[in-house]
């Protein structure tokens, strides 16, 4: 039973010895760190070692929308932050550089990090100093990292924040394309769209009304012609964090997939086939698809005004061949006549009981009101129409030439080619829910306006008309 014991522990031991060997630090290696969205590459040897992080703060004035300026404070002179790439085991020695023209003390705060503060205390670094500390990676992971120097909220609301990618000890599945994306809110003393050098507004930020909510520190940042590309056939995968400080987003790509999410930054594949990944503050997501077909595929937060209205839009161009089983593009844009809109008589019962005209005077007075009621919409106020789209009453030859085909329009409906005044349309108007007094006294109406032909149509005629089609 004793010897049992022994035995147990020393295998313990012994585990735990091995578990040490594969962690064993060899070497030493200067970190490449990279401005979003570019990701740095994968990291492909199998043992542990010193990484050296250089990250310099730099309070920088850039472009925040067109016309709009801002004081940035960044890790490495953009927003998000530089992208630092470790591996899993690795010891960190993180060098933070506070630039001698910053106006305040900044420092920084890993999620990846185990130990008080995250690195915050032991990184706190005035202008024109460095810091520095060291850490083992012990969690794989995709983290955030930020400013937590008072006011910490406005600190990040001035872009201090990128991303840690801790690579797992075994990798994730390669893929062609690794971006980094972060999304941020920024308050601003001006309205969104206020031109000029805008500074931080404090009570804004704690209401939580932000200004601008952007990818990659401005709008448009990756849009245009800086959008993400990438070819038909290849698999991606987006390094998204969300730097806040107040805001979380829901993160979607418009016209593709997740085929893969690892939620919250974290090493498993929790969900596949996925629409809509939500993100918090100071929390990330790995997601991966493959581009199927070639479109421009629009990275938003799915709280669309903030899309719309604030800045969160950002586009993936894929270029490559169409599959059209895929995708089919537009195959048809026809008129859509819904069942018996298109031709229909107007059933007796539901005959709006309109008072007879006694005279023309009369018809032409209830005429004009049915014209506003029914067709002024198309037709417009003057009897101009819209060119290219509903033709015109007023001088129309069509109208003027032939009382029948005027009639037959209204109570029939009309569709396909025809020409007015020399101007080809192709369109529908559609059968007019109205009784043969109704159409008469419209049509007296419009014959007497804008310089038509001021023939009369009386109910019989329409009557016989009505009659011809059914
Ligand atoms: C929904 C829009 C719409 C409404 C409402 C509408 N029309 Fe039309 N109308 C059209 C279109 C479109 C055409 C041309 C159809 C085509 O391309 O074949 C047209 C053609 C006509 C024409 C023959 C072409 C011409 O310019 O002389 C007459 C006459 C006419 N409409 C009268 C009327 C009258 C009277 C009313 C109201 C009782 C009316 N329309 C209501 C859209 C409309
Ligand atoms: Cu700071």
């Amino acid at each position: 039973m004793i010897y049992m014991r022994i035995f147990t522990i020393l295998t313990c031991l012994l585990g735990g010895l091995n578990l040490f060997a594969g962690d064993e630090i060899k070497g030493e290696e200067i970190a490449i760190l990279t401005d979003a969205p570019n990701v740095p590459p994968a990291i492909t040897r199998t043992h542990s070692t010193k990484v050296i992080v250089n990250l310099e703060v730099k309070e920088v004035k850039k472009r925040m929308a067109d016309g709009v300026e801002y004081v940035f404070w960044t890790y490495g002179g953009s927003v998000p932050g530089k992208f630092i790439r470790i591996r899993e085991g690795d010891v960190v020695e993180f060098n933070l550089h506070n630039h001698p023209s910053s106006k305040v003390p900044h420092n920084i705060d890993l999620h990846a990090v185990t130990g008080q503060g995250g690195g915050a205390g032991a990184s706190f670094t005035a202008p024109g100093h460095t810091s520095k500390f060291s850490f083992k990676a012990l969690n794989p992971g995709l983290y955030v990292y930020h400013c937590a120097t008072a006011p910490v909220a406005m600190h990040i609301s001035n872009g201090m924040y990128g991303m840690i990618y801790v690579q797992p000890k075994k990798d994730l599945p390669p893929v062609d394309k690794e971006f980094y994306v972060m999304q941020g809110d920024f308050y601003t003393k001006g309205k969104n769209g206020a031109p000029g050098l805008q500074s931080f507004d404090m009570e804004k930020a704690i209401d939580e009304h932000p200004t601008y909510i952007v990818f990659n520190g401005a709008v448009g940042a990756i849009a245009g012609d800086n959008s993400l590309k990438a070819n038909v056939g290849e698999s991606v995968r987006l390094y998204f964090g969300v730097g806040g400080p107040n805001i979380a987003s829901n993160f979607h790509v418009i016209g593709e997939i997740f085929d893969r999410v690892y939620p919250e930054g974290g090493t498993k594949v929790i969900n596949e086939n996925v629409q809509t990944t939500i993100v918090p503050p100071g929390g990330s997501t790995i997601v991966e698809f493959k581009l199927d077909v070639p479109a421009t595929y629009i990275l938003v937060d799915h709280a669309l005004t903030r899309t719309f209205n604030k800045g969160s839009l950002g586009m993936l161009k894929v270029e490559g061949p169409e599959n059209k089983l895929v995708y089919s593009g537009k195959q048809l844009d026809e008129v859509y006549l819904p069942e018996g809109s298109g031709i229909q008589t107007m059933p007796d019962e539901l005959a709006p009981k309109v008072p007879v005209a006694k005279n023309l005077e009369e018809r032409i007075k209830y005429g004009q009101a049915i014209y506003t009621n029914n067709c002024l919409a198309c037709h417009q106020g003057s009897g101009t129409g819209i060119k290219g789209a509903f033709p015109p009453l007023a001088k129309s030859d069509y109208l003027n030439k032939n009382k029948e085909l005027a009639i037959a329009t209204v109570v029939h409906g009309r569709s396909g080619e025809l020409v007015v005044n020399g101007e080809k349309y192709n369109s529908v108007m559609p059968a007019q829910q109205l009784s043969d007094e109704e159409v008469a006294n419209v049509l007296t109406y419009v014959y007497h306006q804008w310089g038509n032909s001021k023939k009369v149509v009386t109910p019989a005629e329409v009557k016989k008309i009505r009659a011809q089609k059914s």
